[in-house]
């Protein structure tokens, strides 16, 4: 074994060495920062997941993506058995290996196997998956020859959407119960519920059977352009940003999301139904103008309410005994919580950002509906649920409206990735409700009307100093910032803010809401400058938001 770190570590030094002493950590979606920096990281990360395929005994999966960020950026995740974020503990232990020096890898390593309870040697497999970046194939063969420098086996998947790999590992940990390992599994599981659930019947009541999608120029445009072999002509989707251009550069669900404005390149008419993905396909906004020509967003927080309210629908005409959830965090629109508690009736859980609190929470839930404001969520259904369901739909004894919504609802999960949020699998859930609904987007939007709201970021000396406590909700650090928060909140009518530390980049974010955007963005603007009174601003002094 010693023999074998040691080459590990010597192949590390001399084709993928630690350059810098710069620190890296493993954040909320992994390593991310400029690709150049990342190649000891890759190598290194390779090695890990193989360590964790050791100890598993499972698929474990390694992403290469930065998501939306800019081409020049890159990032690497790790996907734990069931296709789920990487364990915290071991988010240390990837802080740790990135970080060991040159020369004190195999020490690491060793440490690693010991403090685990690994034995080297055991089958270990990695499926590798990567975006379209310019810097991802060197970064992924950086991964690949850190697996097989500790004997694990690799499975390179090339391009594929993040939540395309969190299936692939899915299905094969679960001996294929969940699907196909490969992408033909996964195109004909979704198409086949989706036209299963479209029938013949392409269009019904205000709902049309064409959108207008913006691929972010980045893989989820490539794999919806495949997905339309399988689809067939029940849903007609024109592509924009399909790839030509710079990867999420003026385009993508987090510029549409943030900015709240459409992509570039994209004709939109008064009325159509359109869509953005994000940089790696797991974020998903719908978008249009309404009859006055104002740009409309419909995010996660519309996605959450419209996919929970079909569910709960169903599940009540079907008869089963099933409780419905709804998780959100701190950025969920003040309105859709009101919405979800008044109308909806659907229980609601708030929780901090991050996937994995999301996932983890929406599994208490026989059914659980995750989504974060920015696009990013899913349905996950207990094994209990998928039993029951499956059964109410095979019963022909029930009554016939009863049985007819259950195998609904059976449809409706194999067309949902429940592995993780997939935006092109989200949007063809959003199609299915829309398509039963019979509804257009103007109707789906009349469910509530978002609180104008505004995001701005404030650069401090360490965003450590910023602690939160009540799923981010509140800032129990530094000392009299959240109090002076509440004083500013109050003197606006409908007003709501928090502060929190990003996981991705080196700023304090900052989020209000009010009664105009008006008031929004000083409400937002008011806090920032406290923020950068109290936590040590650096640079120039946050500006009221134009
Ligand atoms: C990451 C998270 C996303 C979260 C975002 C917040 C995963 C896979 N992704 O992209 O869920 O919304 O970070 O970024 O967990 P921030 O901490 O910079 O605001
Ligand atoms: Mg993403």
């Amino acid at each position: 074994m010693a023999d074998l770190l040691n080459k590990s570590q010597q192949l590390g030094t001399e084709k993928y060495p630690r350059k810098s002493e710069k620190w890296i950590q493993y954040g909320t979606a992994g390593f991310r920062t400029k690709a150049e920096e990342l190649t000891h990281v890759l190598y290194r990360m390779g090695i890990l997941a193989a360590f964790r395929s050791m100890q598993k005994n499972a698929i474990i999966g390694v992403m290469i993506t930065a998501s939306h960020n800019d081409e020049p950026d890159n990032g690497v995740k790790l996907v734990d058995p069931h296709g789920e974020m990487l364990e915290a503990s071991w988010e240390v232990i990837a802080t740790k290996l990135a970080n060991a020096k040159n020369e004190d890898l195999e020490s690491t390593m060793s440490q690693i196997l010991e403090e685990n309870g690994i034995t080297i040697g055991t089958n270990a497999m990695v499926y590798v998956g990567r975006d379209t970046r310019p810097s991802s194939p060197f970064l992924a063969q950086a991964a690949i020859d850190g697996i097989k420098s500790v004997q694990g086996c690799v499975t390179d998947f090339g391009v594929v959407s993040t939540p395309q790999l969190h299936f692939f590992v899915t299905c094969q940990n679960t001996n294929k119960a969940y699907g196909e390992p490969n992408e033909e599994g996964y195109f004909s599981k979704i198409s086949s519920a989706f036209k299963a659930l479209r029938g013949s019947n392409y269009d019904n009541g205000s709902y049309q059977h064409s959108l207008s999608l913006d691929g972010a120029n980045g893989v989820g445009a490539l794999k919806m352009k495949a997905f339309q072999e399988y689809l067939g002509n029940c849903i007609e989707v024109t592509i924009y940003n399909s790839g030509d251009g710079k990867l999420n550069y003026q385009c993508g669900a987090d510029h549409v999301k943030v900015l709240q404005k459409p992509p570039q390149n994209m004709p939109l008419e008064v009325g159509t139904r359109a869509a953005s993905l994000d940089g790696d396909a797991d974020r998903l906004v719908y978008f249009y103008l309404d009859t006055q020509g104002n740009f409309k967003l419909l995010d996660g927080d519309k996605i959450a309410t419209l996919v929970a309210g079909y569910i709960k629908k169903l599940i009540k005409e079907s008869g089963v005994n099933l409780n419905v959830g709804l998780v959100q965090t701190a950025y969920a629109n003040g309105s859709s919580t009101e919405y979800i508690n008044n109308t909806l009736g659907v229980e609601v859980a708030c929780v901090p950002t991050g996937v994995k609190y999301l996932h983890h929470r929406a599994l208490e839930f026989d059914v659980g509906v995750y989504f974060e404001a920015n696009g990013h969520g899913t349905v996950v259904f207990s094994s209990a649920a998928m039993e029951t369901i499956k059964n109410a739909a095979a019963d022909e004894s029930l009554p016939a409206e009863r049985n007819a919504a259950a195998k609904q609802l059976f449809l409706l999960m194999d067309v949902i990735n429940q592995t993780v949020g997939d935006a092109i699998s989200d949007l063809l859930l959003v199609e299915t409700v829309l398509h039963a609904f019979g509804w257009g987007v103007a109707e789906w939007d009349a469910a509530y009307t978002d609180l104008p709201n505004r995001q701005m970021k404030v650069s401090v000396a360490d965003r450590n100093v910023i602690q939160t406590a009540d799923a981010e909700r509140r800032c129990t650090d530094p000392p009299g910032l959240q109090s002076e928060i509440d004083s500013i909140v109050a003197k606006f009518n409908k007003g709501r803010s928090f502060v929190r530390p990003s996981g991705t980049e080196d700023v304090v974010r900052v989020y209000a809401e009010a009664d105009s955007q008006a008031n929004a963005d000083k409400l937002a603007h008011e806090v920032a400058l406290k923020v950068y009174e109290l936590a040590n601003g650096v640079g120039n002094v946050p500006s009221l938001p134009k």
